[in-house]
């Protein structure tokens, strides 16, 4: 309810009101040179110099007001209104917090200007006479317009297309004797966490499932501030230093004369410099594999890449990589369906993730860690600070410390998922770097896009990256600066605020862990890298080595179809005698799938003796490590029907598979009501035409003679058959509808004459088992020719 407005006070009152106003001024002139005496001399001086000094910095020194009147910034700020509110909260800032102090419901309201008018009528503009000119007074409409044409800021230059979500990180043990990072101090500790998954290559509104590294940036919101760990869904990277990004980058965006391919590494110049720059054979590897093509966010891991430290309380610390696993274990697409997918639904992904966890199908993550001392980091093979290498599970197992899930969407696509700014700097007491000269570079680059991204300096009170721990400093004023400071106090050291804010010290704050590698030898300014990041190969050949065979084929056929995608021969035939070095029959499978009549000489390697490898194979590197937990929840199955069919049980065979947690659907020719041939009808949420069927993790077919023969009809239907048999899906086939199998081409065996697993042909009622068990398997590959049967 609005205050009344004050009165005008009498002369009388008025001159008390003088009187009594000179007084709080002589006791905020008394209490201030108070408080500047209490602090008689800057204490903390002499402590800020040598070197084990440096390492245990001491709290500020500050001394406790007698009132708030002298850190005050007006004595006046007791005379409070609706607008003003009241005197600041003691020790709060109230920008800094939870989000629900910044969401908006219009439930009821009427619509106003920005500036708060109602609007009496939102449909015209203001015009002299009805058929008259509009006017430069419409002040609505130019409120309306003015903020319409300011709506887009610019994308990210990499990484701009995302989709993200809220959770919670929950600890499973104290790792205390390791790190004293807040996340990980207590049994079943919560944090809050953003998390924001992307593609690297395409514009903001580009397809999701392109062949792609992904995004897997977690913002944790901890007690003692933001951690973000900026990682990808693939372990490695493609250089070794950060002065090489840019190049990567412009290489591997539209070529920059005619904006094409759009996400997309198919091209020119993309190969052209990774052809040059052997050190990313390794990643390519990677990027080549069914890793860059994930089902969901949901079924792919994350990777910190870096080596980081943990720090514990007593300031020891030890190399950590950070591993998250899904739960949903590690699946994804195939090429063929991906690029399908990419017409019938660019949003692909954001759309999965969003569907699944409005359903309560939750995505889940393990993380794990690695943690090894710097002594045994010398030890091994390959330089840890090099992040085109990988710490093989098999040299330092996983830990498994916690668990994330994904159980919010954000209410705002752009006030959330665009505006959220991670950075590899923002790291808590218990997180801190390693020499990993890419990382440095990344330090820098983060904050630096997002001034420009964000519109100046103040992002950090953006909702959604304001921490939930107190933000106090000295720091002021930049564009749309949003906090209001209390006091005329914006430095430190001071005794007019009482020394406040004040240096947290070694005890509270983050104090960074003073030997960053055992590097003695060669101490001198240098541009160079250490020996072993010379191996170029030898990862390379373990990834490509410990994959499955089917896992080898893919990686084999995307490398012909970038590379085909190439049009100059030379730069083809450089990547051919560079994966000479890697494999020399994944560089014969690719020359022959390029109608190379040989094979060119192996590109020069960098490093002539690479050390011996601790491993020369890794099974964790297959993404058939992680098949899953076994539920369904999360996969989409269509059961495709037309008028005739046997309502009664495809009804029962949708029960079944909602009840084992999947989203079952009837797809039809046409969208609405399909009428069974037993009475009981059925209702089509999609048709064959709006939701092609290679959007579906599976597919039925359920019995009715009537039905399969309007089906027999449409070509979506033998196109969805054919693409279902195709991409390896789990397809039931259920009485009458297992004519359609001859129509569509579709053998029942295996190329190798053996039963098709993922092909379940069922009478009755028989079948969901099998095809419950069959879906469960993903993708069912025995199938698969090269070029396709099918
Ligand atoms: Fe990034 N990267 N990056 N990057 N990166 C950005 O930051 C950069 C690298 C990663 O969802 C940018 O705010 C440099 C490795 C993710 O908002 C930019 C180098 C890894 C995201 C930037 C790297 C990543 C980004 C673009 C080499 C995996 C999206 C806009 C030195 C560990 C985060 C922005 C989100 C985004 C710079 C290399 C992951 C330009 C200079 C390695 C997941 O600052």
């Amino acid at each position: 309810m609005a205050k009344s407005p004050p009165t005008r006070p009498s002369a009388k009152a008025r001159s008390g009101e003088t009187s009594a106003a000179g007084e709080i001024l002589r006791r905020k002139a008394q209490q201030t040179d108070d408080l500047a005496k209490a602090i008689p001399s800057n204490d903390n001086k002499p402590l800020e110099h040598g070197f084990s000094q440096g390492l245990t910095p001491p709290k500020g020194v500050t001394a406790q007001p007698r009132s708030p009147l002298p850190t005050g910034s007006t004595v006046s700020e007791a005379n409070t209104s609706e607008k003003t509110g009241d005197q600041a909260a003691e020790g709060v800032n109230a920008v800094h917090g939870r989000l629900d102090r910044v969401r908006a419901d219009a439930a009821g309201q009427a619509l106003t200007t920005n500036l708060g008018v109602a609007i009496a009528d939102n449909q015209n503009s203001l015009k002299h006479g009805l058929r008259g000119p509009v006017l430069l007074e419409d002040f609505i409409l130019r409120d309306k317009l003015t903020h319409f044409d300011h709506e887009r800021i610019p994308e990210r230059i990499v990484h701009a297309r995302g989709s993200a979500a809220h959770g919670y990180f929950e600890c499973y043990e104290p790792l205390t004797e390791l790190t004293r990072a807040a996340p990980f101090q207590e049994k079943g500790k919560v944090t809050p966490v953003f998390v924001r998954f992307s593609t690297v290559a395409g514009e903001r509104g580009s397809k999701d499932t392109a062949r792609d590294v992904r995004g897997f940036a977690v913002k944790f919101y901890t007690d003692e501030g933001n951690w973000d760990l900026v990682g990808n869904n693939i372990a490695v990277f493609f250089i070794q230093d950060a002065m090489k990004f840019p190049d990567l980058v412009h290489a591997v965006k539209a070529e920059p004369h005619h904006g094409m391919p759009q996400a997309a590494s198919a091209h020119d110049t993309f190969w052209d410099f990774v052809s040059l720059m052997p050190e990313s054979t390794h990643m390519l590897m990677w990027v080549m594999s069914d890793r860059a093509i994930p089902r969901s966010y949901a079924t792919m891991q994350g990777f910190g890449v870096h080596t980081y430290r943990l720090v514990n309380a007593a300031g020891e610390s030890v190399f950590v990589k950070f591993h998250w696993s899904p739960k949903a274990g590690t699946h994804s697409l195939v090429w063929d369906e991906a690029v399908k997918i990419s017409g019938a639904d660019p949003d692909y992904h954001r759309r999965d993730l969003w569907e699944r966890i409005d359903a309560g199908a939750y995505p889940e993550y393990e993380l794990a860690l690695q943690v090894f001392t710097e002594e045994q980091a010398e030890q091994f093979s390959f330089d840890v600070l090099d992040a085109t290498k990988i710490v093989p599970e098999e040299l330092v197992p996983l830990r498994p410390v916690g668990r994330m899930v994904l159980n919010r969407n954000p209410d705002n696509f752009f006030a959330e998922t665009e505006q959220v700014a991670f950075c590899t700097a923002n790291v808590v007491p218990g997180i801190d770097f390693s020499n990993d000269p890419l990382l440095a570079g990344r330090i820098h680059s983060y904050v630096d896009t997002q001034i420009s991204r964000l519109g100046g300096p103040n992002f950090h009170e953006i909702p959604i990256n304001a921490p939930l721990a107190p933000v106090h400093n000295n720091q002021r004023d930049g564009m749309h600066r949003q906090t209001i400071h209390r006091g005329r106090v914006s430095y430190e050291p001071n005794s007019l605020g009482g020394g406040c804010p004040f240096q947290a010290g070694a005890a509270q704050g983050f104090v960074s862990v003073p030997a960053r590698i055992l590097a003695e030898e060669e101490q001198g300014k240098v541009r160079a890298k250490p020996e072993k990041f010379a191996d170029h190969y030898t990862q390379a050949a373990l990834f490509y080595e410990s994959q499955t065979p089917v896992e080898q084929a893919h990686i084999a056929a995307a490398f012909r179809f970038e590379l085909s995608k190439v049009t100059v021969p030379a730069i083809r035939t450089r990547m051919v005698a560079s994966l000479r070095n890697a494999s020399e029959s994944l560089a014969q499978a690719v020359a022959d799938g390029l109608g190379m009549d040989e094979l060119p000489a192996p590109l020069p390697r960098a490093l002539a003796r690479p050390a011996k490898p601790e491993v020369t194979q890794s099974p964790a590197l297959s993404l058939m490590a992680r098949p899953g937990d076994g539920s369904l929840a999360g996969r989409r199955v269509a059961l495709v029907v037309a008028h005739g069919v046997q309502g009664a049980a495809a009804e029962r065979l949708q029960a079944v598979l909602s009840a084992e947690g999947a989203v079952a659907e009837f797809v039809a020719p046409r969208v609405g009501r399909v009428r069974g041939a037993d009475g009981v009808d059925l209702e089509a949420t999609a048709s064959l035409e709006n939701n092609p069927g290679f959007l579906y993790d599976a597919l039925a077919w359920p019995d009715g003679e009537e039905g399969v023969a309007t089906l027999a009809q449409d070509g979506h239907t033998m196109e969805s058959l054919k693409d279902g048999y195709r991409h390896g899906k789990a397809l039931l086939l259920v009485g009458a509808a297992q004519t359609l199998l001859d129509m569509a081409g579709v053998p029942t065996t295996t190329p190798t004459g053996d039963p098709d697993p993922g092909l379940v042909l069922a009478d009755g009622e028989a079948g969901p088992d099998a095809f419950i068990a069959a879906i469960v398997r993903h993708r069912h590959p025995e199938r698969e020719t090269d070029p396709p049967a099918v």
